[in-house]
Order: C-alpha cells, then sequence, then structure tokens
C-alpha cells in the first residue's frame, strides 16, 4: 500500500462568504483590483502619470473532479520522454534503487505543483506563516495517475530508448524497464526540413504519405484512439520533440486561421509537424504545449485555438540557465545596478544538443533564450534608454531601446551527454562607474530539470479545462449574471513560470520574471477559492 497522499490528508478550507462548495464545484467571488495609469504631457515639458484605482468583481468556478487524463508527448522516446515515464513509474510503484550514494527512493523534486509550497496565510494564535502543498489549493491531477503515451520518429521501444537517453541511474533503469517494454511510440509526422539534418537516421516510425490534411487526421485519430482505450476524460498533448527551425509566418498562408488551413490542404512547406500536431489538437480540443521554442503557434493557429476555444500554451521549457537568468538580472535592475552584458555559454552532449549543432535549429533556440531579459530592462528607464517610436536601429528594424549585450553560444559535446554545462557572465555598471562581474555555472542533468516541467505544464493545463468564470452585474450579452461560464482565454500564459518564450494574448505584455510569473499562478489559484493575493504587506507586523 501507498502512503497516504498530502491531497487527503492536508485539505484546505476556506471560510468565507466569498466561497460556495458543492460536491461539482468550488466557486469564488472576487474583487480584482488594479491601476489604470494615464500619461499627461504638460505644456512646460513635465509629465504627470495619473493613476486611478480599479476594482471589477469576477466570479470562478472550479469543477471538483478530477479527469482521468492522458499525457501524449510528441517525442515520447527522447531523453524528456523517457525521464518523464520512468519518473512516473518509479513513483506510481515506490521503486527504490541505488546508486553511488546510497538508497534513492522516488520523487517530484523540480515541480512547483508536487515539490514547492505556498503562503497560505497567518495562524493567528503564534503569528506564524502556513504553508500548504501548491498541489492542494486546487483539486489538480496527480502525476502517478496520468497515463502516459505518445508519438515519435523513431520507433524504439520505450525500454530501449531510455537506455539510449542515459540519464536515470541503471538500478533504476533495471526495474522500470519491464513496465517500458511494451510501450512503443506511434508513428509521427516528418518533414526533414524542419529538424537537423543529423536525424535522419532516427526516423524509422513516420506515417507514410505526404498529405499534411491526412496527418491532421491521422493524428486527430491517434488522440481520440489513446482515449477510447484507456478510458480517458482528457488528454494534454505536449511537443517535447526535436526543435524546429522557424516557419516563416507569410501573409495567405498561416497569418489567419483559414489561411492556414488552406495551406494544410495545399501541404505548404511552412507549414511545420508541430504545427500539424497544433491543428490536431485544436480541433480535437485536447490543450496542446509546445515544450521547444519553435514559432508553432503561427498568428493562424492562435486564431485558430481562439476560434474554437481550445487551449494552448508554449513556447521552450524554462530549465535552468533562463531561470536563473530571469532571476539575476531582475535582482540586477531592480536594484539599480545596469546589467551591460550577459554572455551565456552551453555545452551538451546529448540527442538535443546534437540537433541544435545545426544552425537553423539553434537559432530557434537562441531566440527563445535571448528574450528573457527584455521586460526588465524595458521596465527601467533610469538605466535603459526606452525604445523610440518610429526610429530604426542599424539593423533595419524598429528601435528596441537601450539593452544589455546579450550573446547565447551552445556547443555540441557528445562525451558530457545530459549533464549540460551552463555558463554565463555579467557584467554590470555600479555607482560612479564601477564593475560588476558575476559567474555563474550550472552542471546538471538536463532531463532531469526539464521533466518535472514538462508535468507541471500539463497538470495546469489540465486544471485550466475545469476554471471557468463570469463577471457578475454585466449583461448576459457580456458574459454577466444570467450568461453561461466562459472558459478562461485560449493562449495559457499563466504557464509562463516554465516557459523561455511565453506566448501571450496577441497585443498584451509578455512577463518574463520568474517572481512575477509564479506570483500570477499562486494568486489565480489563490483568486479560485476567493483568497485576496499575496502581498507581502504584512501590515501586522509593521505597525504598533
Ligand atoms: P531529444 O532529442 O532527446 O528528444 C526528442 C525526440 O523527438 C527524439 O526522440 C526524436 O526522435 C523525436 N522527434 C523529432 N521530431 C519528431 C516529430 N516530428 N514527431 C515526433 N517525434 C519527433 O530531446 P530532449 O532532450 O528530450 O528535448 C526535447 C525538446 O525539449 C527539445 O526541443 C529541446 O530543445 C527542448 N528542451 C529541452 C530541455 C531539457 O532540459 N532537456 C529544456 C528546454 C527545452
Ligand atoms: C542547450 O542550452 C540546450 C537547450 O535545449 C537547453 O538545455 C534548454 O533549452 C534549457 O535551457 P535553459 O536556458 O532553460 O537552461
Amino acid at each position: 500500500a501507498t502512503a497516504a497522499r498530502h491531497e487527503d490528508t492536508e485539505r484546505i478550507r476556506v471560510n468565507s462568504d466569498k466561497v460556495a462548495y458543492t460536491d461539482d464545484a468550488i466557486t469564488s467571488t472576487y474583487e480584482y483590483l488594479n491601476t489604470h495609469v494615464e500619461k499627461v504631457r504638460h505644456d512646460d515639458g513635465t509629465t504627470e502619470f495619473v493613476a486611478t484605482p480599479i476594482s471589477r468583481e469576477y466570479q470562478f468556478k472550479t469543477e471538483r473532479k478530477v479527469p482521468k487524463t492522458g499525457l501524449m508527448m510528441v517525442g515520447w522516446g527522447g531523453n524528456n520522454g523517457t525521464t518523464i515515464t520512468a519518473t512516473i513509474l518509479a513513483n506510481r510503484h515506490n521503486i527504490t534503487w541505488h546508486n553511488k550514494d546510497g538508497l534513492q527512493t522516488p520523487n517530484y523534486y523540480g515541480s512547483i505543483v508536487r515539490a514547492s509550497t505556498i503562503r497560505l496565510g497567518t495562524d493567528p494564535a503564534t503569528g506564524k506563516d502556513v504553508w500548504v502543498p501548491f498541489s492542494n489549493v486546487l483539486p489538480m491531477v496527480h502525476p502517478n495517475d496520468l497515463v502516459v503515451g505518445g508519438w515519435d520518429i523513431s520507433g524504439m521501444p520505450m525500454d530501449q530508448a531510455m537506455a539510449r537517453a542515459k540519464v536515470m541511474d541503471y538500478d533504476l533503469q533495471r526495474q522500470v524497464a519491464p513496465y517500458m517494454a511494451d510501450m512503443k511510440p506511434l508513428a509521427s509526422v516528418y518533414y526533414p526540413d524542419f529538424i537537423a539534418q543529423n536525424q535522419e537516421e532516427r526516423a524509422d516510425n513516420v506515417i507514410p504519405g505526404t498529405s499534411k490534411k491526412a496527418h491532421v487526421e491521422q493524428l486527430r485519430q491517434d488522440i481520440r484512439e489513446f482515449k477510447r482505450q484507456n478510458g480517458l476524460d482528457q488528454v494534454i498533448v505536449v511537443w517535447t520533440a526535436n526543435t524546429e527551425r522557424y516557419s516563416e509566418v507569410l501573409p495567405g498562408v498561416n497569418d489567419t486561421a483559414d489561411n492556414l488551413l488552406k495551406a494544410v490542404e495545399q501541404d505548404h512547406a511552412e507549414v511545420s509537424p508541430s504545427t500539424v500536431f497544433a491543428i490536431a489538437c485544436i480541433l480535437e480540443n485536447a490543450p496542446y504545449v509546445n515544450g521547444a521554442p519553435q514559432n508553432t503557434f503561427v498568428p493562424g493557429c492562435i486564431e485558430l485555438a481562439e476560434r474554437h476555444r481550445a487551449f494552448i500554451g508554449g513556447d521552450d521549457l524554462k530549465t535552468g540557465q533562463t531561470k536563473v537568468k530571469s532571476v539575476l538580472a531582475e535582482f540586477l535592475v531592480n536594484a539599480g545596478i545596469k546589467p551591460l552584458s550577459i554572455a551565456s555559454y552551453n555545452h551538451l552532449g546529448n540527442n538535443d544538443g546534437y540537433n541544435l549543432s545545426s544552425q537553423r535549429q539553434f537559432k530557434s533556440k537562441e531566440i527563445s533564450k535571448a528574450s528573457v531579459v527584455d521586460d526588465c530592462c524595458a521596465a527601467n528607464h533610469l538605466l535603459y534608454k526606452p525604445a523610440v517610436p518610429g526610429k530604426k536601429g542599424a539593423d533595419g528594424k524598429a528601435d528596441k531601446g537601450e539593452h544589455p549585450d546579450h550573446c547565447i553560444v551552445i556547443k555540441y559535446q557528445p562525451a558530457v551527454g545530459d549533464q549540460k554545462v551552463a555558463m554565463d557572465d555579467y557584467t554590470s555598471e555600479l555607482c560612479m562607474g564601477g564593475r560588476n562581474r558575476l559567474y555563474v555555472t550550472n552542471l546538471c542533468e538536463d532531463s532531469l530539470l526539464a521533466s518535472p516541467l514538462l508535468l507541471d505544464l500539463t497538470i495546469l493545463a489540465e486544471l485550466m479545462t475545469r476554471i471557468t468564470y463570469r463577471v457578475p452585474g454585466e449583461a448576459a450579452s457580456a458574459g454577466g449574471d444570467d450568461a453561461e461560464w466562459s472558459s478562461m482565454y485560449s493562449v495559457l500564459s499563466l504557464l509562463a513560470y516554465s516557459l523561455k518564450a511565453p506566448v501571450v494574448k496577441p497585443g498584451t505584455d509578455v512577463v518574463n520574471s520568474l517572481n512575477r510569473q509564479r506570483a500570477a499562478c499562486t494568486n489565480f489559484l489563490r483568486a479560485c477559492i476567493g483568497l485576496a493575493p499575496e502581498s507581502d504587506l504584512l501590515l501586522e507586523t509593521r505597525i504598533w
């Protein structure tokens, strides 16, 4: 028998008239407070920021029944896919193993959902903070209960693919292998132009034919069949396959939903495998998350998701170097210290590194890794000159404003395998022309950092399908009182904590700051149980 889960032993109940619990749902009433700012320029050359507090009431409803959920991975046979599968099996069957440090027990370290806590409030008797597991705030799928499957252009059975990945300790591999021997990835969509040529020898498990429409149909059928065979209520699909080159965004091809569907019918060369998967998932209403950096979500794909009210999220798992960078750069900039140069070097020897040794695929990764400090620098016009509207930079593109020099280098070194090495040099300007140098080195099994993120993305994406909202007091036509509850917006920007280059609602700003991303997510969970956002004001501790 396995030990009781903390979901059962540490339940949360909110004692408030803002929350109603029924057997089916938790419904909360939430006052959303924000500040609208108007910039007024006066004749004397000064600017006045006029800040107006605003408040709007929302209701959120969370279905309590956690559905039987499947996780289908594209690239299942790769390092991440095999590592997640072995991790779930080891946890589910409570498999322990030995390595040179002694007996190891399975866990989900690295998952914010399964291994982190949030501050619920204060115990009035002691004045102490009370922390609860993240996963207990609302009903969430437990990763042990996920039914795992997926596609790979390599047909190697999962036990052998796990050995090929060289991530897990041998004693663990030995014990989970029997569970994985019968798992075989489904055939997948392979358009050689999108991934490195060096991947060709893996591609022995490919859906036949060249019709992109037939490929979409096959993937839709695969999802339906996986659901049927396993008696699932919900399937989440995650792209953890090779990084693709960028697709060109072309008017008439992938700029609108209709054009994208037409481009599929016409087998247009710029429709990538990852977009074919996205289209299939949108049409099947299966949430789809892109764990790699390519621009899967071309404008037409986002419009298609909106049209079907389907959920999508991306791009690119944010594991080590980029997470640290978002924290460190924000610390420097918020401390009034000016990063001038960030030089980031990586070398790794796994198949991801092999694929990224090809220039066009590296370019996709370079773009997603490079964007992470943009918003924190743009937020401080005292340190960085803002972009001048209408002005063009030396490259002929729109002026982006002043920002640190930022370079990304990735080299393939086969001998280091999955033990990625990331090294960063931060050079910043201090008071009175001083210089500050920070060096960060990170050495880790890349896939053991990435796999828990994929689980978080799956669990949160599933949760978002069970949360609806409405605005009380508004006319029914505007989504108000008598109206149907509405699903959240299609692009799941609340997943941003785990993603390097978050895709957001078109026209809205990207938030890269890790702390802001986490707070957005935990405060949203709090809103769904009628609690105010965490402000860390702790007024009781600051007044008499
Ligand atoms: P991997 O190279 O070990 O696995 C990728 C798998 O995808 C391979 O088994 C390959 O055969 C398969 N594949 C390629 N094209 C496919 C297609 N069209 N359909 C189905 N399968 C296909 O790579 P790994 O390490 O598992 O990483 C996966 C992705 O996640 C990469 O794009 C990587 O850049 C990204 N990523 C990985 C991180 C990590 O720390 N491991 C962190 C951030 C992102
Ligand atoms: C080399 O950097 C390989 C990449 O796939 C990374 O391992 C991955 O994108 C993780 O990057 P980061 O910056 O989140 O550690």
